[in-house]
């Protein structure tokens, strides 16, 4: 099973709330804890109503464990159940009911892209670790704005989007600056960027994630794909400018010292595996 660690961090995310503990010996549904009080918090930002926020329960019955209009709530890792209307985490408890900072109900899709190309030193030789003298992989990587660790630039699965768009969407938008991208300037890349994200790429995760926003009924659960640059000649060449939600971007040698926001270094773990590149 995943990690529920970050899920169940004593201090929930840009607030002041904190979590009831929750023991390793506690987080499964089926255990019974008569005791089990958890602080409920939903952030204002969600129940002023935006359109990426479910409204909430009560006067609204969202169509659980389906494809419910064009919002998916089905998740990645099989039926959930729901308990008095509210979904329940698939990994058990966090000590924190409603949902904090996510919208959703329940399962809140995101995807990550996950982009790399050879570490070279200036000859244009691949550099190799000393210790495991495998090569070293480099990612786009983004200094998140909310909570300044540094991540894989994903986002968010807009309703009724494919996992393909939101892929290619969410990397321009934090670490190319689409939002705010001359018209011009986008026609020069939009060729480079199509071409990366039309490659086939290396599905290396879905499914659940450790995200420190999770709680007891709202979770995120994204699928993580990899591009690669081989030659280091077509997205190493992109010029990166940190856009939207992310403060910072830079290529990051995937290594599994690199602390990463979320399960992302898991992630990445993965692609430097299926890659024999150095971790
Ligand atoms: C993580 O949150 C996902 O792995 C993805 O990287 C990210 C999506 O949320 P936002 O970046 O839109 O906040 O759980
Ligand atoms: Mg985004
Ligand atoms: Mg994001």
């Amino acid at each position: 099973s995943v990690a529920h660690v970050k899920a169940r961090c004593p201090l929930y995310p840009s607030s002041e709330i904190r979590r009831s503990p929750v023991p390793d010996d506690k987080l499964k549904w089926e255990t019974r804890w008569a005791d089990y009080k958890p602080v409920s918090y939903t952030a204002p930002s969600v129940l002023k109503n935006p359109s990426w926020a479910d409204p909430d329960i009560g006067s609204f019955s969202p169509k659980f464990n389906s494809l419910d209009g064009s919002v998916d709530r089905r998740s990645l890792v099989g039926t959930y159940k729901v308990d008095q209307g509210k979904p329940l985490n698939p990994c058990g408890r966090t000590g924190l009911t409603g949902r904090g900072l996510l919208g959703r109900w329940g399962p809140n899709h995101a995807a990550d892209p996950i982009v790399t190309r050879w570490k070279r030193d200036s000859a244009g030789q691949r550099v190799l670790n000393t210790h495991s003298k495998l090569p070293v992989l480099q990612f786009i990587s983004i200094k998140r704005k909310d909570c300044g660790e540094w991540a894989i630039p994903g986002g968010m699965v807009d309703p009724g989007e494919v996992v393909t768009l939101t892929l290619q969407r969410e990397f321009s938008e934090e670490a190319l600056n689409s939002l705010k991208t001359s018209p011009k300037e986008k026609e020069r890349l939009q060729e480079r960027i199509n071409l990366l994200f039309r490659s086939p790429g290396l599905q290396v995760y879905q499914g659940y994630v450790d995200d420190p926003r999770n709680t007891d009924n709202s979770w995120m659960e994204t699928v993580a794909v990899n591009f690669h640059d081989e030659t280091g000649d077509s997205v190493s060449t992109l010029p990166l400018r940190a856009g939207d939600d992310a403060g910072q971007v830079r290529w990051v040698d995937v290594d599994s010292a690199e602390p990463l926001y979320a399960s992302h270094s898991q992630f990445l773990k993965t692609a430097a595996q299926e890659r024999r590149a150095h971790w």
